[in-house]
């Protein structure tokens, strides 16, 4: 199931649709005046306005569409930033910008020419003059609308995430039983989204423990191999998991049913130690309903559920706003 999206941004039209669709509903404007060159007057002043009031709400409607990604929490900037660019976008939505002022202004002035003309062919030259330079500015920033169409494409994809809940990020190699412990602890249904760059899917579970609610997030195909093997960008979209983790559960498998052995699996754990820095990781060994190694992690059965509720409990030991209790 694929959860709405976190941004909900318009369907971004081509420099020549908006064209299209602003020129069509001006040809639609009528009026009769009490002279001939007050009907042709009032017409095409309308048609201006007609015209260029689509094009101004459509920009600005772009505009304002696209989050400000400074207002962004630290994980959807990150994002954003690897995936979109931060400056492309910024100047993408500059130039969108731009030019819902520039045709609003060539549209006032064309209309106060209108108004001032004698004759009825002056009056339609300047429409159409102001038509064509209304054009080439849409025109101009064509590229730009390709861009948006492009970001917002992407965007539609980004993980829904709250970045607001503490968030426990379980990380271990593949098959270790990690989507076994993330839908054991979470009460909601998990939102999965594919994750930019990978075509894994990332799934994010809650639950609520005292009124608070919590999140967890599953990394299949993320968390669960060595990350230098990933490309820089791939890498940095995974490693802006790291801005959400408040606390990360690495799963071990001591059985080595999952097809790693201990020894890989703890190669990784070093490597998403080196990455994570602050984030404080418990360290726990599934399958404990199979096999018990002598270790002192913590052992726990997701199939079972025993030892997971000690495991929460410790999980939420170690957030922030726990801690300040
Ligand atoms: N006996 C036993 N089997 C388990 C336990 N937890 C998970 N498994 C089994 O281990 C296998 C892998 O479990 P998953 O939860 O899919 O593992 P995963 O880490 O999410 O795997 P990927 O998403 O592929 O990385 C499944 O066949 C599970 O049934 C457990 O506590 N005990
Ligand atoms: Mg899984």
């Amino acid at each position: 199931m694929t959860a709405p999206s976190m941004f909900d941004i318009p369907t971004i039209l081509t420099a020549d649709e908006i064209l299209d669709k602003a020129f069509k509903k001006a040809s639609k404007v009528d009026y009769e005046g009490e002279t001939r060159i007050d009907t042709v007057r009032e017409i095409n002043i309308s048609k201006l306005k007609s015209a260029s009031d689509v094009i101004v709400s459509t920009m600005g409607k772009y505009v304002k569409a696209f989050p400000s990604i400074d207002r962004q929490s630290p994980f959807y900037a990150e994002l954003i930033n690897v995936t979109i660019g931060r400056d492309k976008l910024k100047k993408s939505l500059g130039a969108t910008d731009w030019c819902r002022g520039t045709v609003a202004r060539v549209a006032k002035d064309a209309r106060r020419e209108i108004v001032g003309a004698r004759h009825i062919a002056d009056i339609d030259r300047i429409r159409r003059g102001a038509y064509g330079r209304i054009s080439s500015i849409v025109k101009q920033v064509d590229k730009e609308l390709a861009f948006l169409a492009k970001a917002r494409a992407t965007m539609r994809k980004f993980p829904t995430v709250n970045p607001e809940y503490p968030t426990i990020v379980v990380a271990g190699s593949p098959n270790v039983g990690k989507s076994a412990l993330v839908s054991r602890i979470s009460t909601a249904k998990p939102r999965v989204a594919v994750y930019p760059f990978t075509t894994q899917e990332i799934s994010v579970g809650t639950f609520e423990k005292k009124y608070l609610k919590y999140q967890v997030i599953d990394t299949p195909g993320l968390l669960d191999r060595d990350l230098s093997e990933r490309n820089p960008m791939e890498l940095r979209a995974i490693l802006a998991l790291k801005h959400l983790a408040d606390v990360v559960i690495f799963v071990f498998d001591p059985t080595e049913s999952c097809g790693y052995e201990i020894s890989a699996q703890e190669h990784l754990l070093d490597v998403v130690k080196k990455e994570f820095g602050e984030v404080p990781i418990i360290e726990v060994e599934n399958k404990s309903d199979m096999a018990k190694s002598k270790s002192g992690r913590m052992k726990i059965s997701a199939e079972t559920g025993a030892g997971v509720q000690k495991l929460i409990d410790l999980a939420l030991s170690k957030l922030p706003s726990q801690q300040h209790l």
